[in-house]
This record gives C-alpha cells, sequence and structure tokens, in this order.
C-alpha cells in the first residue's frame, strides 16, 4: 500500500478519504513574481511542510501520491518562485507530494531528460509514488483546477497555455514544460532519452516515445493549463545542441536501447531542505 513508512501513526480513528475534487480549490489564481521571499520566509508560510519537502493532508487520507521533479542548475530566484507558489498550491489540491529537485553538477552541458531520469529513479526509491511530475522550475500553474495527478492510462502534458506562447500550444505535438507520467507509463516508454546535450528537441524526443510505445498523451482543456513564465534569458552551458534533429529522426531506432535501462549517473548528495529533496548528480558530459 502507499502508506507504508511514512504514513500517519496508527494511533486514533482513521481518516476519511479526501474529497475529490478538493474544497480547499479556488480556481484562477494571479501569479505575480514581485522580490522573491527567502526560503526561510517561505518555510514559514507552509508550517506543515516537513524536511525534503514533504506534505501529506492533515485532516483526510489522500487518494494520489505525487513526486515533483524539476530539472535544475543556476536558477536561485526562479526555485525561490517557484516554491512558494507550488507548496500551497498543492496543499489546496490535498494530495500527498514530495518536491525533488535534481540539480546537475558541475560545468558540463546541461542535460534536462537525463536529470529527469535521474529524479525518477531516486524519487521511487524513496516511496511509492503513483505519479511523477517533470516540472520546469520557471512554470508556475494559475490555476489550482489543474491536478497534479496522473492519468491511469497515458503521460499528460500540463502546461497547454502558457503565457509565453499566448495561452495556447505553440505546436500540436508539443510536450514541453510540465508533465507527468505513472511509473508504469514510465517503463513502457523506457524513460527519457539520456542523448539530448543543451537546449532542444529532448521534449519532442519524449512526445515520440510515447506514441512509439503505443500510448498518446492527454491533456486538460486550455482553460484550465495556464502557466505563466519566469522571463529570463538562455543559460550559460545550455547552448542550442545543433545534433537535436539528427537525434530526433533517429528516436524510432533508439528509444529502446537508450532511456531507463542505460542510465548511469553518481549520486554526490541527497539532502532534505526544509521545502525540497535537494539531489545533486554528476551525469557526465556530452562525449
Ligand atoms: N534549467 C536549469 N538551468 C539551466 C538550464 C535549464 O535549471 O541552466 C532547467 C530549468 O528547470 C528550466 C528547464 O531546465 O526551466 C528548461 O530550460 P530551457 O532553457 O530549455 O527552457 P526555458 O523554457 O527557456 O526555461 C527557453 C527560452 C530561453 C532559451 C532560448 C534558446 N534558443
Ligand atoms: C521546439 C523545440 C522544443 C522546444 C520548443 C519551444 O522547436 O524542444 O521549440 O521552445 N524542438 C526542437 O528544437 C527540435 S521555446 O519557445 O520554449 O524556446 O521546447
Amino acid at each position: 500500500s502507499h502508506n507504508s513508512g511514512s504514513g500517519p501513526p496508527a494511533t486514533g480513528p482513521p481518516l476519511k478519504d479526501c474529497q475529490i475534487p478538493s474544497p480547499l480549490l479556488v480556481g484562477p489564481v494571479s501569479v505575480h513574481l514581485s522580490p522573491p521571499m527567502s526560503l526561510e520566509e517561505i518555510r514559514q508560510r507552509n508550517p506543515l511542510v516537513l524536511p525534503g519537502g514533504r506534505y501529506r493532508p492533515p485532516d483526510c487520507e489522500p487518494r494520489h501520491h505525487t513526486a515533483i521533479v524539476v530539472p535544475y542548475r543556476n536558477r536561485q530566484t526562479h526555485l525561490r518562485a517557484l516554491l512558494y507558489h507550488l507548496h500551497p498550491f498543492l496543499q489546496r489540491q490535498q494530495i500527498h507530494y514530495s518536491i525533488y529537485i535534481v540539480q546537475q553538477w558541475g560545468n558540463s552541458t546541461f542535460n534536462r531528460a537525463k536529470l529527469l531520469n535521474v529524479g525518477v529513479r531516486e524519487a521511487l526509491r524513496d516511496e511509492d509514488w503513483s505519479c511523477i511530475f517533470l516540472h520546469d522550475v520557471d512554470l508556475l500553474p494559475e490555476n489550482d483546477h489543474n491536478t497534479y495527478t496522473c492519468h491511469k492510462q497515458f503521460p499528460t502534458h500540463l502546461s497547454v497555455a502558457m503565457d509565453k506562447f499566448r495561452y495556447r500550444l505553440p505546436y500540436p505535438q508539443y510536450f514541453g514544460g510540465v508533465s507527468a507520467v505513472t511509473p508504469d507509463q514510465y517503463m513502457k516508454m523506457n524513460g527519457f532519452p539520456n542523448q539530448y546535450w543543451g537546449w532542444g528537441g529532448e521534449d519532442d524526443d519524449i512526445a515520440a516515445r510515447v506514441r512509439l510505445s503505443g500510448m498518446k498523451i492527454v491533456r486538460p482543456p486550455v482553460a484550465i493549463g495556464h502557466y505563466k513564465m519566469i522571463k529570463h534569458k538562455g543559460d550559460r552551458g545550455n547552448e542550442q545542441n545543433p545534433r537535436r534533429f539528427d537525434l530526433l529522426k533517429r528516436t524510432r531506432l533508439n528509444w529502446r536501447s537508450d532511456g531507463l535501462n542505460s542510465l548511469t549517473y553518481e549520486l554526490l548528495s541527497k539532502e532534505l531542505e526544509p521545502l525540497y529533496t535537494n539531489l545533486t548528480v554528476n551525469i557526465g558530459d556530452d562525449p
């Protein structure tokens, strides 16, 4: 069962199942990005969040168990804005959750998809999560009816209406930003590619894997899947990947051999920070 280990103590009457939808939802929320608060202030505003960024609703038995995995390097102000916003958002949804920041160590070229693979594998060591969210650090959900739970059969793409794309998909197959898989779906598609070093294409590869492994992508309505992106310039160490188009031509040949089953990395540290679990990982470099 999902309760093993970190559930509430076995004293007192059992909790009733949480209501669906959560009575705490407010719908659209305005996201303002005025001076990012300190981590200490954010912690004080979220007193029920446990070390590692874990939470479970105190008054009811949650029906969903979601790990939020964030690929990360050197985006401190974005991270604070995300934590400030996401903790209350998820608590209103009354789900059991934990936030994992997967930090690429060193100065090698950034590799978003490989960091996501690491995050999924490490999160599943902790807990039998029913759902895993793959979440860019600079995207803030603007409507809490966009629930951070998984579809039973198919991977979900959540960020269908980002402000920078004028609140619609930039193209029909777009799978970037925020998406979600169950552990079963993740295994079925052999995870994500490890070979995309630098910016671009890895999200398109992941979308192709969904189809090639016999699944499809499900999405919330555009009116619900609103996100605000924190504006920023391209990062040093994440230049456009000139190989991305060639790699994308080979997804059909490569997806079974490159992914979860070929993942190698070195976990350098795992720290339970007050608002998140910090995984620092050496994922190597572009060969
Ligand atoms: N990320 C980091 N640090 C980096 C690079 C990326 O944390 O140095 C993470 C972060 O979670 C980010 C995600 O990887 O949200 C995706 O990064 P991205 O730069 O590919 O995408 P983003 O939507 O920006 O943040 C895209 C526009 C700027 C680059 C334009 C290149 N032509
Ligand atoms: C496509 C990229 C995706 C990217 C999307 C949006 O062209 O990785 O643009 O980019 N695919 C390729 O390069 C093959 S954005 O407008 O956010 O910079 O997610």
